[in-house]
């Protein structure tokens, strides 16, 4: 792969014609709800546009025509964020479980829908899928997957990159470096084929943390065998193994000891200006990215893919990402793999060191070919890291750089993500979280101060979802890119706090986030593909192109698109709607919207965590189904 064939993807920008109507899924309906179904025990809720000023009845027929319930709705009146005028439906008190429900209200009626003692039950294995599917360096084998056309030979096979050279965006002259690094392997981050060091940190984290989870939950629902993975049958629980996937990749990414690398100086340069440089020891550093020289354009499948891999500088957030999840490797597989736990904590130590001898040097966004994925703000990377190594290792120091961090102890908000949700740029709560739920040397009265604080945050979503006319467990108008993900970290909040305190009213907050993923929106929409009566069918993505050319294949059953996204509409599809869409009707199903439809690793990840929180058990697990609402108890 040359450079000289690189210049061919300057066309990246210029898609094939994109057929008008790409969506192949019914017409919208005007009840909204969870299209999937609901839980025997689980809540109910509907939303339904209406401008009576009165509540309407609503009555639930089943198959034969019979009411099996009724009531009145509650007036929401207007909601800003889908631009309606709505009124909300409670049937949680229907537990009969059944098919071909039919909900009635104003004349309207929904589609059928089911209760079932376990309808989320596959949604994690389908969301973990993903993860497989979108590995680099390996073939997607036709044993692995759920249709022959989604297997392919491997992408990036053998990607051995040097550093990028050459002039910037934004005339910065990069000296490149007299190494390279085999860094195959990792999963693609999202649509494109690019591998961020910081978006695959807070991915695995989340992944991890989920299979700690499981498995003090004892339901083995990731067990060896579980999931449909090459290394099922290892011994391993699979979920770990999927996550060593890209651990292994990041460890590729870390600078060997005695390498220098000119970074910028860490003073912000007015946009547009070069960068100034400076010199430093670069060892134990993590280089920010991977990732083509240009753009390349769509469909592009990984083994074909034709611009130059290359590894773009180091930065400290990118560091103690490696740091914390190397730390968690190092606790996590301690017992599994002794070896390959002392290999994490030897990085994860490296990268601590290397990030105080470097406390700011910050990602440049300037450059083609990739994602930007800058932060500016890394005192919570700092803390996130120092969480982790204190888990990993007990000792004093990193106890010391924890208290003395301003994210000490700090929930969700601790972190300064706009949103006040855990997300790639804001990774506070995550160390909040392991010090919350992992047994340390921590004093029990500061656990329980990270335990509240993780409350008190999912607290203030509840409220903020009552605020909703579409219930979602988070208030206000404005929804980032990828703002179905961050609603996915916020109901992992939700389940923590369940965890913690038992109360029923967090787990229902977790529903009613998914109850929005799954239909219950403006749009009457699952943002899941393979999930519900109007999936999304045409995300953003290189292979899963059949909606530009139907010999590429459509998408597999549990990718999440990123969502609403009224605040950042850069693509071509985004553009044309913005000033012209409610909140939360920003959104379209077409594969060249990567502002509003891309599927991303840091979204899927979170989607995992909260479809195994809401059924930890495994399929065949008939205790579990048995017990009416799987998971409903800790
Ligand atoms: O395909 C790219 C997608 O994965 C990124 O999220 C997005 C923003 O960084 O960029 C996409 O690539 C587009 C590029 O930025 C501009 N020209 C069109 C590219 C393909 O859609
Ligand atoms: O998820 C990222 C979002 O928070 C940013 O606003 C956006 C623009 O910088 O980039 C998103 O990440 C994309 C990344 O840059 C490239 N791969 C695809 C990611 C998801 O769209």
């Amino acid at each position: 792969m040359s450079p000289r064939r690189a210049a061919f993807a300057v066309v990246a920008c210029v898609l094939a014609a994109v057929p008008s109507a790409a969506a192949q899924v019914s017409g919208p309906a005007a009840v909204r709800m969870n299209q999937t179904g609901f839980e025997i025990s689980g809540p109910k809720a509907a939303t339904v546009a209406s401008a009576a000023a009165a509540p309407l009845p609503w009555r639930v027929v089943d198959t034969a025509g019979t009411t099996v319930a009724r009531g009145v709705t509650t007036v929401f009146g207007a909601d800003a964020a889908s631009g309606e005028t709505v009124h909300q439906i409670d049937f949680s008190t229907l537990t009969r479980a059944g098919e071909g429900y039919r909900l009635e209200v104003a004349n309207q009626t929904s589609r059928p829908f089911g209760i079932a003692a376990r309808p989320f039950a596959r949604l994690k294995y389908d969301a973990m899928a993903y993860f497989y599917q979108n590995r680099a360096g390996v073939p997607i084998s036709a044993d692995h997957v759920s249709r022959p056309d989604l297997a392919r030979p491997a992408g990036h096979a053998r990607e051995v990159a040097t550093c990028f050279s050459g002039v910037d965006q934004r005339g910065t002259a990069w000296p490149g470096c007299d190494y390279s690094l085999d860094v195959t392997g990792g999963w693609y981050d999202a649509g494109d084929h690019g591998k961020y060091v910081v978006n695959g940190g807070i991915s695995v984290w989340t992944l991890v943390n989920a299979a700690e989870r499981a498995r003090s939950a004892g339901r083995g629902a990731f067990d060896d065998g579980r999931l449909d993975i090459p290394e099922a049958g290892n011994g391993v629980d699979d979920l770990l193994d999927e996550a060593r996937y890209e651990i292994d990749f990041l460890l590729r990414m870390q600078i060997p000891d005695g390498a220098t690398a000119r970074v910028p100086d860490g003073r912000l340069a007015p946009a547009g200006e070069p960068l100034r440089l400076i010199e430093i020891d670069a060892g134990g550093m993590a280089h920010h990215k991977v990732h083509d020289r240009s753009w390349t354009s769509l469909p592009t499948a990984p083994a074909d893919a034709p611009a130059e891999r290359l590894l773009y500088p180091p930065s400290t957030a990118a560091t103690l990402n490696l740091a914390a999840v190397a730390a968690q490797c190092a606790r996590v597989w301690r017992e599994a793999d002794p070896a390959f736990s002392a290999t994490c904590l030897t990085a994860a130590r490296r990268a601590w060191a290397a990030a105080r001898r470097h406390p700011a040097v910050f990602a440049s966004s300037a450059f083609d070919g990739g994602g930007g994925y800058g932060d500016g703000q890394v005192a919570d990377e700092f803390y996130w890291a120092a969480a982790e190594l204190f888990a990993a290792t007990g000792e004093a120091g990193y106890l010391e750089a924890l208290k003395a961090s301003p994210h000490w102890l700090g929930g969700p908000r601790s972190g300064a993500s706009a949103t006040g949700d855990p997300a790639w740029p804001a990774t506070a709560a995550l160390g909040t979280i392991t010090l919350a739920v992992v047994p340390t040397a921590l004093d029990p009265a500061d656990r329980d101060m990270a335990r509240r604080r993780l409350v008190e945050a999912a607290r203030a979503y509840l409220v903020e979802g009552r605020a909703q006319g579409y219930g979602l467990p988070r208030g206000g108008t404005r929804f980032e890119w990828g703002s179905n993900g961050a609603l996915m970290n916020r109901a992992m909040i939700l389940g923590l706090a369940h965890d913690f305190t038992g109360e029923a009213a967090f787990r229902d907050g977790v529903i009613h986030a998914l109850d929005f993923l799954l239909g219950r929106n403006p749009l009457d929409r699952s943002f899941v593909s393979g999930w519900g009566a109007r999936p999304m069918v045409n995300p953003h993505h290189r292979f899963w192109a059949h909606s530009v050319d139907p010999a590429w294949p459509a998408p597999p059953a549990g990718a999440l698109s990123g969502g609403p996204n009224n605040t950042a509409m850069t693509d071509d599809v985004a553009r044309t709607m913005a000033g012209h869409c409610a909140p939360l009707t920003c959104w379209a199903d077409d594969l060249r919207a990567y502002a509003l439809n891309e599927v991303a690793i840091n979204w899927n990840a979170p989607l995992v965590w909260v479809a195994a929180f809401i059924d930890p058990a495994p399929l065949d697990d008939q205790a579990a189904g048995a017990a009416g609402s799987a998971g409903r108890a800790q």
